[in-house]
C-alpha cells in the first residue's frame, strides 16, 4: 500500500473501532479500493446484486467486514449502494453471469439474475434496501450480504472507498467454494481475453 493518505485511511481509529466488533481485537485489511463509478454509458455501470466472499475465499467468514465509505453524496440517483437485508445468514450462494450484464468480470446470485434495476428498489420482486449516505458515512457490512448498485445517472462520478478487513488469523482458503471456483474462472478467462 504505496499511498501515504489511503494507508492513513485504512488505519482511520474511528472505522478500526467499529471493524474490530466483527473481526476481534487483532485485525488484518486484505483488499482496499478507491471506486469511481461515472456517469453512465450504455447501461455499463450496473453492479449487479452478489456476495462478496465469491471473490474472496477467507476463513472465518464472520469475522470478516467491509467498510465502504462515501466521499461525496452517494443517492438514488447516482448509483447508491442496495442491499438485501438478512441475507448474510444464507451463506455463500451460487453465482452466474447475467445474459444482460455489459461488464466483464461482473457476477451475480443466480437466483436474483433477473433482478437488474437497482435504481428502482420499489419495484423490485425481492426486498432490496437502498443505502444513501452523506459524505463520510460508511455503511460495514458481511462478505455474505447480498448488494449491488445501480447506473450512475447523473453528470457526476459517484466516489467511494472500500476497505475489506478479517481477523488476523484468518487464512485464505485453498479448496474454493464451488461459486468461487466459478468466479475464479470467469476473471481469468475475462483477463486473458482483454490482455489476449
Ligand atoms: O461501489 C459499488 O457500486 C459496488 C461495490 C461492490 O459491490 C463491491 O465492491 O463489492
Amino acid at each position: 500500500m504505496g499511498d501515504p493518505l489511503f494507508h492513513s485511511w485504512v488505519r482511520h481509529p474511528e472505522m478500526l473501532k467499529v471493524v474490530r466488533c466483527f473481526s476481534g481485537p487483532d485485525t488484518k485489511t486484505f483488499a482496499n479500493m478507491y471506486i469511481n463509478k461515472p456517469p453512465d454509458v450504455n447501461g455499463t455501470g450496473i453492479h449487479p446484486i452478489h456476495q462478496d466472499m465469491v471473490y474472496y475465499p477467507w476463513s472465518h467468514v464472520e469475522r470478516t467486514v467491509a467498510a465502504w465509505t462515501a466521499l461525496a453524496p452517494v443517492t438514488k440517483d447516482n448509483g447508491c449502494l442496495v442491499v438485501v437485508p438478512g441475507s448474510h445468514k444464507r451463506g455463500l450462494l451460487e453465482h452466474s453471469i447475467p445474459d444482460w450484464i455489459k461488464n466483464a468480470g461482473f457476477h451475480t446470485v443466480t437466483e436474483v439474475a433477473d433482478v437488474n434495476d437497482l435504481n428502482d428498489v420499489e419495484h423490485a420482486r425481492i426486498n432490496l434496501v437502498r443505502v444513501e449516505m452523506e459524505p463520510g458515512d460508511t455503511l460495514y457490512f458481511s462478505p455474505l450480504l447480498l448488494h449491488g448498485s445501480g447506473l450512475n445517472n447523473t453528470d457526476a462520478s459517484r466516489k467511494s472507498i472500500v476497505c475489506h478487513f478479517a481477523a488476523s488469523k484468518s487464512t485464505y482458503l485453498k479448496d474454493f467454494d464451488p461459486a468461487q471456483d466459478f468466479a475464479a474462472l470467469n476473471l481469468a478467462k475475462s483477463a486473458h481475453s482483454v490482455r489476449g
